[in-house]
């Protein structure tokens, strides 16, 4: 199947806001919406950049772009929250997209659109185009709005262009141009966005990209639960510190087992070299890494470099500020994880009866456990959540998305969910008058939605 000019034909809805508001701003008619949805990742949380495989579902939420092409090569890049996010106007060949500090949220709409133009044999034939953007993802959550927005303006380039990419190629596409924003991340986000079915969770694997369907129980609904706490991972160093310490840690077991070093960046590659078995591989960590921080110094002995060279050559300008890293934590949860994972595939691959719902539930809620207390990149006002959920009934909790801040997600009973959001709205949204006013949007049972895909004029 190809998406884009190929894809399945959906049409407006009458009367569609979206197409109504697009008229308004530009005076005439969108040729076409791209809708590209969110996700919460049920389990195998900062893995996807090591290699393993991930458990995502897409959200009912997305980001709508509405779209015309101009033939003037200029960008115009607009959003229904104009007072939020500011319109952007330039030209198509002049696709600048600033790393190493707060970026603006047209650069996301611009690293979709690079992705597709380093993808094509003349970039510099792609048409101009007018957008009007609108994003049900609740931004800066863990729920994925930034993969969302750039996988919905690339394949709004795809379609005004007439091209033609598979959903597994813009995935690849969109997971690489993201990164020029400066997050280091995996690919797990842009993959559902484009991959996800309807009523369907998918186990994501990575080298080469593959989803396959994963058949939830039954008698289980998720709940999703904002925490209130926003966090821009391209704004801060926490994320790619992660993805640094990681690589760090797989390179000095590299070295110690006499295996070539300098390319090996994930963890998987790593055991894929070493032949050995996810319990092995925690086992050699355990004996390598002692539990303190380590220093540049350390490191550097370790490797066999100068502190110089690893600074300069092996630890990317976001990071270069760092003079302290920990291996054996963050390596003790990307092993564990990815048989968590694994674990959680093969307890819906054996049918869900209650045992099993437990054993699904006592996955999340140690994939929360050690995404706390071992990568550190949990919140108190998550903690908090999640607590509270294990508290009213929850078979699981944990955090999802990168963290720090964002959503947790919940697996409850099928018929328990009315209780369930009343008692989180009481213990934790209705606690102030700022809780109270946001919990409508923070709060909501989510099934598994759809992929990205295009809609036409009726
Ligand atoms: P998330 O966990 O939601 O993916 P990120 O930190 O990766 O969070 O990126 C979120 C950023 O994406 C926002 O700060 C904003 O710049 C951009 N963004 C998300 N949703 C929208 C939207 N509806 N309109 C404009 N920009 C958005
Ligand atoms: P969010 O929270 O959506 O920004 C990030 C990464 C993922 C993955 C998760 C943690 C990007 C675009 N997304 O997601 O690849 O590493 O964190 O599991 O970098
Ligand atoms: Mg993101």
């Amino acid at each position: 199947m190809m998406i884009g000019i190929d894809n399945e034909v959906r049409r407006f809805k009458e009367g569609n806001h979206l197409e109504k508001a697009f008229t308004e701003k530009y005076g005439h008619a969108a040729e076409f919406i791209a809708v590209a949805p969110g996700r919460v990742n049920l389990i195998g949380e900062h893995i996807d950049y090591h290699g393993y495989s991930v458990l995502p579902m897409a959200l009912s939420q997305s980001i709508r772009i509405a779209v015309s092409s101009n033939d003037s090569s200029q960008l115009h890049i607009s959003n229904t929250s104009g007072d939020k996010y500011k319109d952007y106007s330039g030209s198509i060949s002049d696709l600048d997209i600033k790393k190493g500090s707060a970026p603006s949220w047209h650069q996301y709409v611009l690293c979709g659109i690079k992705g597709v133009s380093e993808n094509v044999k003349n970039s510099e034939d792609l048409l101009g185009m007018n957008f009007l953007v609108e994003g049900q993802v609740p931004p800066n959550a863990g729920l994925s709005s930034s993969s969302a927005l750039v996988c919905c303006s690339a394949l709004a380039t795809t379609q005004a262009n007439k091209l033609s990419f598979t959903p597994s190629e813009l995935a690849s596409i969109c997971a690489s141009s993201e990164r020029h924003i400066g997050t280091e991340g995996g690919g797990m986000d842009q993959a559902i966005s484009f991959l996800a079915e309807e009523g369907k969770a998918k186990l994501i694997d990575f080298d080469p990209l593959k989803s396959s369907n994963v058949v939830l129980p039954q008698q289980v609904v998720f709940v999703v639960a904002h925490s209130g706490v926003e966090m821009n991972k391209a704004a801060t160093a926490d994320f790619n510190t992660r993805v640094a310490e990681g690589r760090l840690g797989v390179q000095i077991l590299a070295v110690i087992n006499n295996l070539e070093w300098k390319s090996m960046k994930k963890a998987k590659e790593l055991q894929k070299a070493l032949k050995r078995s996810t319990k092995e591989m925690l086992a050699l960590v355990a004996e390598t890494f002692h539990e303190e921080p380590y220093s540049l110094s350390e490191i550097s002995d370790l490797l066999e470099i100068s502190a110089e060279d690893l600074h300069s050559q092996h630890l990317s300008a976001s990071v270069q500020h760092l003079r302290s890293f920990e291996l054996r934590k963050r390596l003790r949860h990307v092993f564990t994880e990815a048989a968590r994972v694994e674990a959680f595939r093969d307890t819906c691959e054996g049918g869900g009866d209650l045992s099993g719902v437990q054993s699904l539930g006592d996955l999340m809620h140690d994939s929360h456990v050690s995404c706390r207390d071992d990568y550190e990149c949990s919140c108190p006002e998550l903690d908090e959540l999640v607590d509270l959920m294990m508290k009213n009934g929850a078979y699981g909790a944990r955090l999802t998305g990168a963290g720090w801040g964002g959503c947790a997600v919940a697996m409850v009973a099928k018929g328990s969910e009315d209780v369930f959001l009343r008692c989180l709205k009481k213990g934790f949204y209705e606690k102030d008058e700022e809780g109270r006013k946001r919990m409508d949007d923070a709060l909501f049972v989510t099934a598994p939605g759809a992929g990205a895909h295009v809609v036409f004029p009726r």
